[in-house]
């Protein structure tokens, strides 16, 4: 914690020690400097170029190479300063979402500061008195449709009575993006692809928690649409909202959660049934990938891979022959999304992931201690 800590109060009485760090799969997390008891980081605004699932080429705008952004986790009390450079080619501002800061901090362009101009910079620097779930984005509305989103995590000076072991934060986009494009269409008002973490399912790496573990899950939305999340096999309790912690005689229990434009949800869950619970988004077209008005006929090799369950032709590149456009398709291609976070799926199971979709798989302790090993073994 180094200099930092120093601002930090003893909690009168902890009743739990601090939770584990705030986990974001497919999205880097930054890491501070420590400069006079300032935590300090970088953040660059600059174009950037991903992939929705392997072979969707993506260019949209993003934080230090990566959309949505580097996640950012610090502690209530400490003092953040944010080095912020505008790499893209228009002007730009960032705001901080739910962030109690100065007025000359919040982003908020002709009210609390000027334009940051390509090639400008703008150094950010709060004292931060709260905690939760925050995040930070652009405050031109077209660019947020790019892509310039990141998460925020504060977190609180008191432990929360409810200890999690796993905590994970998932941020959801929506996208216009059109065959034979690659530019996000930030003027349309209907969106073909949808993502957490800047990724669509099958290619949203799975969270990985052990049976019997306490598991918080950070949602966060910033788009057009609003999104009901629901979770396979789970009960949970939405246990904060964007303005941090909810009182405990306020949750009760659910198994899907609206979150709304703008809006941040935490739940938590205790991971008690093994297996790999899908967690999406329940609307329809968002359990989908390239939504377009279908253009040719399917092959007879990809209808007889519908109807026929155990055939996967789609497997073998030499036997894809889609003329069409894949939505709503049981489409398998369980080689392409190979990691050590998929190792022990069930075959096939590419085919039932699509859109706003991720797993959690709650694993036996061999199982997650196989994976790790996996992970290891990889980096
Ligand atoms: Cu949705």
């Amino acid at each position: 914690m180094g200099a930092g800590a120093a601002l930090w109060a003893a909690p009168a009485k902890p009743q739990t020690a601090p939770g584990p760090p705030v986990e974001t799969p497919d999205v880097p997390k930054l890491t501070p400097k420590l400069v006079d008891g300032w935590k300090e980081f970088r953040l660059v605004a600059e174009p950037v170029h991903t992939e929705f699932i392997p072979g969707r080429p993506v260019d949209g705008w993003g934080f230090n190479g990566s959309i949505p952004g580097p996640t950012i986790e610090v502690n209530e009390g400490d003092r953040v300063r944010v080095i912020f450079e505008n790499h893209l080619p228009e002007p730009t501002a960032l705001h901080w979402h739910g962030f109690e800061v100065p007025m000359t901090m919040d982003g908020s362009v002709g009210l609390g500061q000027d334009p940051i101009p390509p090639g400008g910079q703008f150094v950010h620097e709060f004292h931060l008195n709260q905690h939760g779930t925050l995040f930070y984005h652009s405050h031109f509305a077209m660019q947020e449709m790019m892509g310039m989103l990141g998460l925020f995590v504060v977190q609180p000076k008191v432990p929360h009575a409810t200890k999690v072991d796993r905590d994970f934060g998932i941020l959801l986009q929506e996208w216009a993006i059109l065959p034979n494009n690659t530019v996000p269409n930030t003027m349309a008002m209907e969106f073909n692809w949808v993502t957490f973490n800047g990724k669509s399912g099958p290619d949203s790496t799975p969270m990985l928690v052990k049976q019997g573990e306490r598991v918080r899950i950070r949602l966060v939305n910033l788009g057009m649409d609003h999104h009901p999340i629901h979770l396979h096999g789970n009960q949970f309790y939405v246990t904060g909202t964007e303005a941090g912690r909810k009182p405990e005689h306020l949750w009760f229990p659910e198994n899907t959660v609206l979150v709304g434009v703008a809006q941040a949800r935490d739940i938590e869950f205790d991971a008690k049934h093994l297996g790999e619970w899908m967690l999406h988004c329940h609307l329809p077209h968002h359990m989908m990938n390239q939504m377009v008005s279908m253009v040719g006929p399917i092959s007879k090799e990809s209808m007889h891979a519908m109807h026929t369950p155990g055939f996967y032709p789609l497997d073998d590149p030499e036997k894809k022959k889609i003329l069409g456009y894949p939505q709503d398709m049981w489409m398998t291609m369980d080689s392409l999304y190979q990691k050590p976070e998929t190792y022990g799926l069930p075959k096939g199971w590419t085919g039932a992931m699509m859109g706003m979709m991720s797993l959690i798989r709650v694993l036996t302790p061999e199982a997650y201690d196989k994976i790790q090993q996996l992970k290891k073994e990889k980096a």
